[in-house]
């Protein structure tokens, strides 16, 4: 599955969205058991992270920190982007509620809005584009309601989709990811999963489970720093890869997808 560096990924990024930490960052939804995470290391690893983007060829957006949402640095889960669309989500924990306002106002400079209402709720991190089809995570935080919502509104753009269960997973992407052509990162547990098995797979070992979340984005693809088999699985199949200190985002449950919102 060699990815040669003069082949064009799937899409072209030339944007993200992306937010400052909050000083209350550490207060936000966690179920890691990692302990709190350090305020001056997540700005550090922000920091980083933009910086990669940059690298990657992408003009950021910058939004302020917003301490009325601590979990608001995780933009990508206040909506789904795509070339002709975005659709504005509805956070499915009700602490998050309300982060999308923002995220709406700003995409509405670059592309036309779509919205999910009551009673669905969606969080971007369940949803999964692979070229012009969109995997539908169902999990705590999406529910058929908003599935059922997001497929009219993907449908209407021409765009085909399809739901999945998430199982025990915080988001579909904590678990799997498509890396272009017809190749995706799995966790173990997704490999056998019958929606997937059109695909070749890079597997994941169960004990670098956050290694599933990964990002092409253009030429590169960025992993988490700490994740030896993955990684080296990665460059044996010809990625180009940028490694990036996740560890105080991985303390609130968040991964390198969830930073930002590419488009
Ligand atoms: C939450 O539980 O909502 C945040 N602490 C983490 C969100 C991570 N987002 C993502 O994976 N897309």
């Amino acid at each position: 599955m060699m990815m040669s560096k003069t082949e064009q990924p799937i899409s072209m990024f030339t944007k993200a969205i992306v937010r400052f930490p909050a000083e209350n960052f550490d207060q936000g939804i966690s179920h890691s058991g990692l302990g709190k995470p350090d305020y001056t290391r997540a700005l550090e690893q922000h920091s980083s992270y933009c910086e990669a983007l940059k690298k990657c060829g992408l003009d950021l957006i910058y939004l302020d920190a917003d301490r009325r949402f601590p979990d608001s640095t995780f933009v990508e889960d206040t909506a789904i982007v795509t070339s002709n669309i975005a659709v504005i989500a509805r956070p499915g924990d009700q602490r998050r509620l309300g982060e999308e306002v923002e995220i709406e106002d700003v995409l509405s400079e670059h592309r036309d809005i779509e919205r999910i209402s009551p009673p669905g709720f969606i969080d971007g991190g369940d949803i999964l584009q692979v070229d012009s089809h969109f995997f539908i995570g169902l999990s705590e935080r999406s529910n058929m309601e908003g599935a059922n919502q997001l497929q009219a509104i993907l449908k209407k753009y021409g765009y085909s989709s399809s739901t999945i269960d998430v199982g025990n997973m915080l988001h579909l992407k904590s678990g799997v990811n498509h890396v272009g052509k017809n190749f995706l990162v799995v966790r173990e547990e997704l490999i056998h999963h019958e929606d997937l098995h059109a695909f070749e797979k890079v597997i994941v070992p169960p004990d670098e489970n956050y290694a599933a979340n990964v990002v092409l984005v253009n030429d590169y693809l960025l992993i988490p720093k700490g994740f030896p088999k993955t990684k080296e699985k990665l460059l044996q199949s010809g990625f180009t890869i940028l490694e990036l200190e996740m560890s105080e985002f991985q303390k609130m449950d968040g991964g390198l997808s969830c930073l930002s919102l590419r488009f």
